[in-house]
């Protein structure tokens, strides 16, 4: 079975210059207008208006920057716009979107300040001398983080300007099907284009209760935030809450998460479990099945925030931050779909498209306003580029949704690709299904005798033949770096047989997956007997 993708057609360099002409003639060769499809064998289409831009993309962050990009390298005329509105707090920031600004980039360095501390600990038994006065500058980490992030942006700007993307400065709204208005501070500018492509992406949102938007603050504010963050309530349980609780109790301040429903849904819930259990023994605490009720300044300056539980009982607690987490809002209200007849899925207002084109045949969407799709920076990225390549170039790839990896940058890592054990079950009956599981020791973890207890992974598989690879779930350090090449195996259909005939390198943690051999069904004991058993 060939890997995936390889049958496809693949973007040659080599043959730019001759597919950028063929762009310039056949501008959206691949779109049949008339019809509102894809399809690959139209070849031409009759340009019915005068058109400023070949594409207009709204939203210069991951998957309209990679989209434009793409499309100018193929001969496209194009304008980038990015517009950020700043938060209740104040807080704005430049061109790139929120992986960069506010997202991806700054979490991960301060996931990396956190896991620098333990290491800083750990340190000592492998005979570093290090004093017991060791303090942390939450100052210092902000400005370096800020630092990284002013220099991305500036990189972004330049890039732009060598790859001839025009960016304009200024909000995005529909005025008619083929008009975009750009609201810049020079005033208004209507931009008339063949294409549009919304990648507008989301911004957290808020609950709807007394002192949320006065008083707190999401993951826009809390990379740049202009004080020590100190003891703080984060409201949410999901990839996002669960990072900020991890790195700001890493950093030694006192974090407290309220749960609603369970950690992570969506997630394999085994394995958010463990991550929680994890997080409590380095003493993040957790208020399961909770809500926020209200947040009140008090007259030290303390946030008083309290919350109830289940049963309707009512808790409180003083707190010097509280950080909303609890998902994303897509920026399609604020476009003026109706007036290009764009429409939103019905149950809220991401886009469902379908191979990115919206119901409007030249408005296409990417990233996170898209219905159902994952919201990671790579799968906009991804989905951007291969659009550009269809609409510009010769491209006749779709993107693949499907076997995205992840990781969720907890204190101990969780990286998963595929399948949850329960969507496992849900789609394919647990009789079909093999669970392999193992808990491992990292040899890093020996001489400072860190905790192992969760250092665990599994391998979801079809029980028949040669037991195919439905998700793998691993966690411990890096392991977005260990699922990353297990991913790009499932995509080439990875087999149970095939993980255990794979020779492992030694000693890493990864090669725990080509060890497997306890299953869930056998009720053998899944802890390892030795270092190199
Ligand atoms: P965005 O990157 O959000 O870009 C949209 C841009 O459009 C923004 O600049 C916005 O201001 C602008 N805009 C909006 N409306 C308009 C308008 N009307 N006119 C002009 N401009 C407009 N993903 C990962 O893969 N790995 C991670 O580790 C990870 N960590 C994350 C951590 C956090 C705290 C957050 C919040 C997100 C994280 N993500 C991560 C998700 C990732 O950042 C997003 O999936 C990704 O940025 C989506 O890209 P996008 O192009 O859809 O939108
Ligand atoms: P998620 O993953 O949707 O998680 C949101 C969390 O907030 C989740 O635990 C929710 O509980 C909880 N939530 C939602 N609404 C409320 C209210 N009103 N009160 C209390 N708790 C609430 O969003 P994230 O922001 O973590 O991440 C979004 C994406 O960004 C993520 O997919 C990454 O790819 C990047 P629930 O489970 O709904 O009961």
């Amino acid at each position: 079975m060939p890997c995936w993708g390889s049958k496809s057609k693949s973007y040659d360099t080599k043959e730019k210059g001759k597919k950028v002409d063929a762009g310039r003639k056949n501008k959206g060769n691949l779109v049949n207008k008339e019809a509102g499809v894809l399809n690959n064998d139209v070849t031409t289409v009759t340009s019915k208006g005068n058109y400023d831009y070949d594409l207009v993309v709204i939203g210069g962050g991951s998957g309209g920057l990679a989209a434009a990009k793409e499309a100018t390298a193929l001969g496209a005329k194009v304008a980038v716009l990015d517009f950020v509105t700043p938060t209740p707090l104040g807080t704005k920031w430049g061109l790139g979107g929120t992986c960069v600004n506010v997202g991806c980039i700054p979490k991960k360095l301060m996931h990396q300040a956190a896991l620098l501390g333990e290491a800083i600990h750990d340190s000592k038994s492998y005979g570093w001398q290090v004093g017991d006065n060791v303090s942390h500058s939450w100052d210092a980490l902000r400005d370096a983080v800020q630092a990284h992030i002013k220099s991305v942006n500036w990189v972004t700007r330049v890039e732009l300007r060598d790859k001839a993307v025009e960016y304009i400065n200024g909000l995005g709204t529909f005025v008619d099907p083929h008009t975009v208005q750009a609201q810049t501070k020079q005033g208004e500018r209507l931009l008339k284009a063949k294409y549009f492509l919304i990648a507008v992406g989301g911004r957290p949102r808020y609950p709807d209760i007394p002192g949320a938007i006065q008083h707190g603050i999401t993951s826009d504010d809390i990379f740049s935030l202009n004080r020590a963050p100190g003891k703080t309530c984060i409201v949410g349980a999901g990839y996002i809450g669960l990072e900020c609780a991890g790195f700001l109790k890493g950093l030694g301040y006192d974090a407290t998460v309220l749960v609603r429903s369970v950690p992570l849904r969506g997630f394999d819930q085994q394995m958010a479990s463990i991550i929680v259990a994890e997080m409590e023994d380095k003493g993040v605490k957790f208020a399961h099945k909770t809500i926020p009720k209200s947040v009140e300044k008090l007259e030290t300056g303390k946030l008083k925030v309290t919350w109830t539980d289940d049963q309707n009982q009512e808790f409180s607690d003083e707190f010097d931050t509280i950080l909303f987490a609890i998902g994303r809002r897509p920026l399609t209200k604020e476009l003026n779909l109706e007036n290009a007849g764009v429409k939103v899925a019905e149950d809220g207002e991401k886009i469902d498209a379908d191979n990115e084109q919206t119901n409007v045949p030249h408005i296409y969407a990417v990233g996170d306003v898209l219905y159902k799709k994952p919201e990671l920076t790579p799968v906009a990225i991804h989905a951007g580029r291969l659009l550009s390549r269809r609409l510009f170039g010769n491209g006749t790839v779709n993107m693949d949704y499907e076997n995205v990896a992840t990781t969720v940058f907890t204190p101990l890592e969780y990286g998963a690709v595929g399948l949850s054990e329960e969507k496992a079950i849900e789609r394919f009956g647990e009789d079909n299904l093999e669970i392999y599981h193992a808990y491992y020791k990292p040899t890093e973890f020996f001489i400072p005798q860190k905790n192992i207890t969760h250092c665990y992974l599994k391998v979801v598989a079809l029980r028949e033949g040669d037991q195919k690879v439905l998700g793998m779930h691993f966690i411990g350090p890096q392991a977005g770096e260990v699922i990353q090449g297990f991913a790009a195996a499932i995509k080439c259909n990875l087999t149970v047989n095939a993980l255990l005939s794979t020779v492992g390198i030694h000693p890493t943690i990864a090669e725990e997956f080509t060890r497997i051999s306890v299953t869930k069904r056998s009720g053998k004991d899944p802890n390892p007997a030795s270092c190199c058993s």
